[in-house]
């Protein structure tokens, strides 16, 4: 099998062909009762098909990030990470994302606009994949605490595909000299 195929974007795949992949998904809320919102998202994706070993983070408070930068004026974000094993593709463990954040209430209207619960796919196995509608490994999960520190919590030898260890990130993140 190739790699592209092994990697589960191929739709020819039966789920039960398709070999169990980590997956790492960053939640986020910062509208409504936020702790409740993510308690109850962690729970949707324990429920999902095809998705085991779910392990979550303990969420993180900050400070929201604005297209402008950090805006302390804006409600602060509650943050967590999960990681869980699924035979999901990647697309469909996207589409199942995007169902939870409907059910909480997620609205779109502005770039990074304030909201209930965000799901973003951080990474899913070894992808790297530079597709609009869905980049792998999330293009902007480097540069953000918000979501290596969660991650860490939970699996100290975390690696973001094609950028390295998460300690190490992390690290570079704090002191970019
Ligand atoms: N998309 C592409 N790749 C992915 C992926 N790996 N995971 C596409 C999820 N979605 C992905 O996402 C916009 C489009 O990205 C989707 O249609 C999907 O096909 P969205 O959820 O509608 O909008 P968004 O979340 O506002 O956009 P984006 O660019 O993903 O935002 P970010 O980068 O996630 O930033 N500050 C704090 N403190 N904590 C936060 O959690 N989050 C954001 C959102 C900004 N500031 C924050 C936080
Ligand atoms: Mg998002």
């Amino acid at each position: 099998m190739n790699r592209r195929l092994a990697q589960g974007f191929d739709a020819e795949l039966t789920p039960a062909d398709r070999a169990p992949v980590r997956a790492v998904i960053a939640l986020g809320a910062n509208l409504g009762d936020r702790s409740a919102t993510l308690e109850a998202a962690v729970e949707e994706l324990r429920r999902l098909p095809l998705v085991d070993e779910v392990l979550a983070s303990t969420p993180v408070e900050s400070i929201a990030v604005k297209p402008d930068g950090p805006d302390a004026e804006a409600p602060a974000y509650l943050n967590a990470v999960v990681v869980l094993t699924t035979r999901l593709a990647p697309s469909v463990l996207l589409a199942f994302l995007q169902a939870i954040e409907k059910r909480y209430g997620r609205e779109r209207r502005e770039r990074w606009g304030d909201r209930t619960l965000d799901l973003d796919l951080i990474a899913y196995g070894t992808v790297v994949s530079n597709d609009a509608v869905l980049t792998l490994p999330h293009p902007r999960a480097a540069e953000r605490d918000f979501v290596l520190v969660p991650w860490l919590s939970i699996d100290a030898d975390a690696e973001l595909p094609g950028q390295g260890r998460v300690d190490a990130l992390l690290e570079r993140l704090r002191d970019p000299s």
